[in-house]
């Protein structure tokens, strides 16, 4: 049996060796190798900082421009506040409002408000935060949450799930499986997004919570702020995390020193787990986590404190602690991002679209070898706050803004 299986595996090897490829197939591949064009840098303002980059092509790095014709449309202005969004396996897109609902898009069309929770700080950069569909959805009906859980001890970023009736009409088993605490009375800097590793676990992100009394929490073991987190779909730290077996901390710690984390993404190739990061005035930060890291806020930062005074000791770069691959000084503010993972863009495949806040675009970014070289700034004569993205199975992008705007961006 086995040696008649090794024969046939080899005939058919032996087969698709020989096979030519057609001239459909010659002229893609001309078409895929076409040479990137570069352009100057997108951002002309001068920096608020004076540092400079600790390599070449940390920021301002040169312009790229979409050659593929797109269209930028408004489907809908009538959603409220809206933090989260994500697209089911059907196609219908899912979107969080601050206050503790969802709405479900389909063809353009805005569902009715479904309540998740009330349980909610929504002062403040609180609310029902990012959304993330299971990936056994079609059968579980369930979807992740992260919020900021109100308490009479404050409030903290929670991670939560809970299910979608087939109807689509009602959200009901809520149930928080993650606290990022300790508590704290401030209502900014919750973080937080949520994205699946390649194995079914899920990676969160906090924030320092912003007050000078919880920002050296970032840098310490026993609290969940300003961390990146790994834990399984019950809430449980996975045993691989760098902490696992010591006392006295935080054991869902995957990575530390982390400002405030609105964007997470994994790399349609390589797994790789990408992260941005709001810096204070001037510093935002694109990073790539590994395990176990010290992502160095707030003792290393290319940003400055809102008041023009250092952030420490006013440097940007340490021994033991990790540079981001690249920075944007005057800020961007980004928030929700994603790997463009469809073909229906040639161009754009594998790049990263990171929604802006205060930039007022969708960032494209060219990625090569964890370096960036490209970046282009799409649907900036919007004049719109980005608040998160997502690919839909049409190959476009959906992106929702502060203003109660979801745009399609794409063919
Ligand atoms: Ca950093």
């Amino acid at each position: 049996m086995k040696i008649s299986l090794i024969i046939l595996l080899l005939l058919s090897s032996c087969v698709q060796i020989k096979e030519e490829p057609t001239v459909e197939e010659e002229k893609e591949v001309v078409e895929e190798t076409t040479e990137i064009k570069f352009y100057p840098p997108v951002e002309t303002y001068p920096a608020n900082t004076e540092f400079t980059p600790f390599f070449d092509g940390q920021t301002r790095i040169s312009g790229i421009k979409t050659e593929t014709e797109y269209t930028i449309t408004i489907l809908s202005e009538g959603l409220e506040s809206p933090w989260g969004i994500d697209t089911l396996p059907n196609g219908i897109l899912v979107v969080t409002e601050k206050s503790g609902t969802i709405r479900l898009i389909e063809n353009g069309i805005v569902s009715n408000k479904i309540n998740v929770t009330s349980n909610i700080e929504t002062s403040g950069q609180g609310g029902l935060l990012d959304v993330l569909v299971s990936p056994d959805f079609d059968s579980s009906g369930i979807l992740f949450f992260t919020l900021a859980e109100k308490t009479n001890q404050g409030s903290l970023t929670a991670v939560a799930k809970a299910k979608l009736s087939i109807d689509t009409q009602t959200i009901s088993n809520f149930e928080i499986i993650y606290r990022a605490t300790p508590y704290y009375s401030g209502n900014n800097h919750y973080g937080s997004r949520i994205v699946f590793d390649d194995e079914g676990n899920l990676f969160v992100s906090t924030g320092d919570r912003q007050s000078l009394e919880t920002r050296p929490n970032a840098q310490k073991l026993d609290n969940g702020h300003g961390k990146i987190l790994h834990i399984d779909i019950v809430g449980n730290a996975l045993n691989t995390n760098p902490y696992y077996n010591d006392s006295n901390v935080h054991h869902e710690i995957y990575s530390i020193g982390h400002r405030n984390i609105q964007g997470l993404a994994i790399d349609p190739i390589t797994g790789d787990l990408w992260a941005n990061e709001m810096g204070p005035q001037g510093g935002d930060e694109l990073n790539r986590i590994e395990l176990g890291k010290n992502y160095g806020w707030p003792i290393i930062s290319y940003g400055e404190e809102y008041s023009g005074s250092p952030v420490g000791e006013g440097i940007r770069s340490k021994d033991g602690l990790e540079q981001p691959v690249y920075y944007w000084d005057p800020v961007i503010a980004p928030a929700g991002m994603i790997f463009y993972n469809s073909n229906v863009i040639k161009e754009w495949e594998n790049n990263l679209f990171i929604s802006g806040l205060r930039g007022q675009h969708i960032a494209r970014l060219l990625i090569k070898d964890n370096k960036v070289i490209g970046e282009e700034r799409i649907a900036e004569s919007e004049g719109q706050r980005f608040r998160d993205i997502t690919v839909g199975i049409d190959g476009a992008l959906y992106t929702i803004t502060d203003s109660g705007r979801i745009y399609r961006i794409g063919k």
